[in-house]
């Protein structure tokens, strides 16, 4: 007996996305299981979120130590940093620097929009088409496109009329000059507060457009010393260890006390010490377990960060409008003197929520009470449609012809964020419903597992694999139970999405932590992938 069908495609496997995902998932596929591959990205190089978010003031929450593969002990030794976190220009310098060790770009086709991907049940096969034309047929498909990467345009009035430069901070141009320009910022997320305060010492005047207020505690980045460097690269083992053994993933060890056990006084002197330290995740999550879960904890929090923007900033009208009101349940941000930025005379804050934006002018923002905002430049810093949104543009085909668009119109499934009931041998990295974390170590286990499950599809003749509708249902359950155990449901923001307006609200990730997770996955693989469909390959007679 021999099997009629290996897999008669043009390629192996198509890789989509060149950031930390895909860049690592081709080295797998191509150089560790030897299938041919191709790769696209739609940016002229490699490099993903890092290529696109060129905005001054970019910067990695993450500390640099841990903002990195893993599993190259080689350039882990042999890379360098100056600060406790990275810039863009870094991390950029950093993904080129790996593309060129194992030699990534000769498998990718850049400035490459992949439009379609259908899967045909004769063959097995997907067959995937781009905005250049290509028309390829794969047996795999592995799509790293990025859970931050479809920019979110609002839908303002009048915003194709501006005469000046428009910018989205998600596709930011080359050579914008910034110097002594009437600015104006609508978005006050992560970005939007790296934007303002990057921006605000160059600008003749930056006004920023605020419609919700957003707690933010320092970052804490300073000069890392090469003897400190030295230190973390012989502990490298134990780091990532710690790492991967963790809820968040962040490299520091996650609090087992509950705030509300401890005095006021003692609340304060944790809450501080993180305040000195640095660190959204950090503050959220190395001061107390229960912030993100128990609502007395988290008005602590909220006490605790609202108390420092009265003492920071000024003028009191300002601190007001800048002291947000809701649940602290949203990702934690942090940042180099956001709040302080506000006492400058040069800026300005407005409530969007109460004198909203009534129409985007030839000549900037005409506001609800009548005043006009003269602008040159006007950033959008208004976020992404975060997890599916790129997902959306592609015409994903599975079987029976049901497209993705439509399986996941009540909000995305997604089984275990790496693959989805009907879209056989299609797998996907940092997919829906997979883990909150700092993502590389994420990126790194799911492609790690990825590898690992096609291989066994290889080395097992099967034809088409794909998670059980039974397993989805489940693991979706287990996604929402682990959500509504913690506050962020209750909060507005992209990890629900609630950013987009005629988003569905659904649950978009495992809450459960990465250990939790890598266990799941592990005892999925253990299993034989019994949570997966396997068609095996057709034989025939000799
Ligand atoms: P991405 O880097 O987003 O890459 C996806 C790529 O897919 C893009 O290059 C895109 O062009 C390409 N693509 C998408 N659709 C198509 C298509 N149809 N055809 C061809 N190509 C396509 N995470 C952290 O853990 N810590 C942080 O501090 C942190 N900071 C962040 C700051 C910003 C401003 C942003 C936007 C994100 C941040 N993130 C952070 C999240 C960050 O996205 C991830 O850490 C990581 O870089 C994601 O890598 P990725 O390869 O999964 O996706
Ligand atoms: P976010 O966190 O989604 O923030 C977007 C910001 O833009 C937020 O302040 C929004 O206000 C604001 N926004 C969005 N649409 C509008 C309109 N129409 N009018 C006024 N204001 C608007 O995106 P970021 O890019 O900052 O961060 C996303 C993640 O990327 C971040 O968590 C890091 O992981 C990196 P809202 O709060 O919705 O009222």
């Amino acid at each position: 007996m021999t099997h009629t069908n290996t897999h008669g495609g043009d390629v192996d496997a198509i890789v989509i996305g060149a950031g930390f995902g895909g860049l690592y998932q081709v080295k797998k596929l191509r150089d560790d299981l030897g299938l041919k591959v191709q790769a696209y990205d739609d940016a002229p190089g490699v490099g993903g979120t890092w290529h696109w978010n060129r905005y001054p003031g970019a910067l990695s929450d993450t500390p640099s130590h841990v903002y990195r593969y893993a599993f190259d002990k080689e350039l882990l030794q042999e890379s360098t940093w100056e600060t406790t976190y990275l810039t863009q220009p870094e991390i950029l310098t950093y993904l080129n620097r790996f593309a060129d060790k194992y030699d990534l770009r000769r498998s990718f086709q850049f400035d490459t929009r992949v439009t379609a991907a259908h899967f045909d049940e004769a063959t097995n096969l997907w067959t995937v088409t781009t905005n250049k034309g290509d028309t390829v047929k794969a047996k795999y498909i592995v799509c790293g496109l990025g859970l931050l990467s479809a920019i979110n345009t609002p839908d303002i009035k009048g915003i194709g009329n501006f005469k000046g430069e428009l910018i989205h901070t998600g596709q930011w141009p080359e050579g914008v000059d910034l110097k002594g320009k009437r600015i104006g910022v609508i978005g006050t997320g992560s970005t939007g507060q790296q934007v303002i305060t990057a921006t605000a010492p160059l600008a003749e005047h930056l006004t920023v457009f605020q419609r919700t207020p957003q707690y933010n505690v320092p970052v804490g980045n300073r000069p890392q010393s090469p003897e400190e460097i030295t230190e973390i690269k012989k502990n490298y083992d134990a780091i990532w260890d710690q790492v991967f053994s963790s809820g968040v993933a962040f490299g520091f060890e996650e609090s087992t006390i509950p705030a509300m056990s401890v005095s006021e006084e003692e609340r304060d002197r944790i809450f501080q010490e993180a305040w000195d330290e640095g660190g959204g995740f950090r503050f959220m999550f190395a001061t107390f377990c229960d912030i993100a879960t128990d609502e007395a904890a988290n008005k602590a929090a909220q006490k605790f960060i609202t108390t420092k923007i009265k003492q920071i900033v000024k003028d009191p009208k300002t601190a007001e409008l800048l002291t947000p009101t809701d649940l602290y349940a949203k990702r934690p941000l942090c940042g180099h003197n956001y709040f302080e930025v506000y006492n400058r005379d040069n800026v300005s804050l407005i409530n969007v929520k109460r004198n909203p934006i009534e129409e985007i002018t030839e000549t900037g923002i005409r506001l609800a009470d009548g005043t006009e905002c003269e602008l040159d430049i006007l950033i959008l810093a208004t976020g992404f449609d975060a997890v599916e949104g790129n997902y959306m543009k592609i015409d994903f085909r599975g079987r029976g012809g049901v497209t993705l668009a439509d399986r996941w119109k009540d909000g995305p499934d997604g089984y275990l964020g790496v693959s989805e009931t009907g879209f056989p041998n299609f797998f996907m990295i940092l997919g829906p419903n997979g883990p909150f974390t700092n993502l590389p170590p994420s990126i790194e286990t799911q492609v790690e597992w990825i590898s690992d499950a096609i291989k066994y599809i290889e080395d097992n003749d099967i034809a088409a694999f794909d998670p059980k509708p039974s397993a989805e249902e489940e693991w979706l359950e287990t996604c929402r139970t682990i959500a509504g155990m913690t506050l962020f449901p209750k909060a507005e923001s992209w990890i629900f999405g609630a950013n987009v307006p005629g988003k569905k609200n659904a649950v978009r990730f495992y809450l459960g932590g990465l250990v939790n997770y890598r266990a799941v996955l592990k005892e999925v693989a253990d299993s034989g992938y019994a949570s997966f469909e396997q068609t095996p390959m057709p034989v025939a007679a000799e």
